[in-house]
């Protein structure tokens, strides 16, 4: 009898020394990540297969481009998993630009005297010329910037910039959705005086940047928060901060202006189909962090499917949807910009860009 006491007293010591290793040493500190609502006011219109459509340019030489931009000229840029900024010209060629030795290059975005301005999860925001790359910015307040996720540069040469979360780093993206607290900033660089400051703070992944065609509002989607904020840059409302759109059937990623004034957003399935209940769950999420396959298990679904929408100017309505339910052709899109009536998709799963045509 002595014996099977000890037994289950070592059984349960066995069990609450696990349980401290899970709480103590997991890399999050969890909440509830809450999830779009589904009477929203915002009708999201059918799922279908559009985006089966792409042509692919580049196929097998571009890494998960990320993102896209194209200059004036109508050359396209798109950074690569390589480290490489690689450019199609209008005859159609592909040109090696500049390399950098880097594996997280994310967003971009053409300057108007010239030159790319990209954002480098690891070195911060970085400026592109035929010159070679110079570090704009690297620190804001003492503290380095090191998740920068996407940039806009307006008119007067200012760049508005994204920090995805400035607690995780980008292989430990899946941490940070686990963790689901707002460590996200918006950041702006004023070319004047080299100086970065902090415009917002506390968002849920900051992830795609955009400015209004007038430039009277800057838009910050919030990856993990299924929506997307609209900051004030002039006018009465100057300043101030509010929702664009929300409970968007997504995580949205990157954002374009399109020439029209409204929106082009790629959604990211951020949450796999079946596994809602890891993000209502602190206990579950606080031992699923501890598992070295974490990131497959809770974002795995991301690379499964792919969704475009096209949002009014004011953020009032969906009013185009594109999917690849399955992604067949391409999948885990995180980018769509507009150049004449084609829309050039970025993705982190895809060895191209995509090429849809709007007519
Ligand atoms: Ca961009
Ligand atoms: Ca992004």
């Amino acid at each position: 009898m002595a014996l099977i006491k000890h037994c289950w007293v070592l059984l349960l010591v066995l069990v609450i020394a696990f349980a401290l290793q899970i709480i103590f040493f997991s890399p999050i500190s969890p909440d509830i990540l809450e999830l779009p609502s589904a009477t929203s006011s915002v009708s999201v219109p059918p799922s279908n297969n559009r985006l089966q459509k792409v042509i692919k340019l580049g196929e097998g030489l571009l890494q998960a481009p990320e993102d896209v931009a194209v200059d004036e000229k109508g050359t396209l840029y798109t950074a690569t998993r390589d480290g490489w900024v690689r450019r199609l010209h209008r005859n159609g060629s592909w040109e090696d630009w500049i390399k950098l030795e880097s594996s997280t290059l994310l967003g971009i975005a053409t300057a108007k005297r010239g030159g790319l301005i990209v954002c480098d999860c690891e070195k911060g925001l970085l400026k592109f010329t035929d010159d070679g790359v110079t570090v704009l910015a690297s620190h804001v307040h003492g503290s380095e910037i090191r998740y920068a996720d996407d940039v806009i540069e307006a008119s007067d040469g200012s760049l508005y910039f994204s920090v995805a979360t400035t607690k995780f780093r980008f292989h430990d993206t899946h941490l940070d959705l686990l963790e689901a607290k707002p460590h996200g900033q918006l950041l702006k660089y004023d070319p004047s005086t080299e100086e970065t400051s902090i415009l917002l703070d506390g968002l849920y992944f900051a992830n795609g940047v955009a400015l209004s065609k007038d430039e009277a509002f800057l838009l910050v989607c919030e990856t993990w928060r299924f929506r997307c904020l609209k900051h004030w840059l002039k006018g009465e409302s100057k300043g101030k901060t509010e929702i664009f759109i929300e409970n968007l059937p997504g995580g949205p990623d990157n954002i374009n202006l399109a020439p029209d004034g409204s929106f082009w957003i790629a959604l990211l399935q951020v949450v796999t189909e079946g596994t809602e209940f890891v993000h209502t769950s602190r206990a579950l999420k606080l031992i699923i962090s501890n598992f070295p396959k974490a990131s497959e298990l809770v974002l795995g679904g991301i690379k499964k499917k792919a969704t475009v929408i096209n949002v009014a100017a004011d953020g009032s309505s969906i009013r185009k949807r594109f999917d690849d339910p399955n992604g067949t052709v391409i999948s885990f899109v995180t980018s769509a910009v507009e150049f004449e009536d084609h829309l050039y998709l970025g993705s982190l799963n895809a060895d191209f860009v995509g090429k849809l045509p709007l007519k």
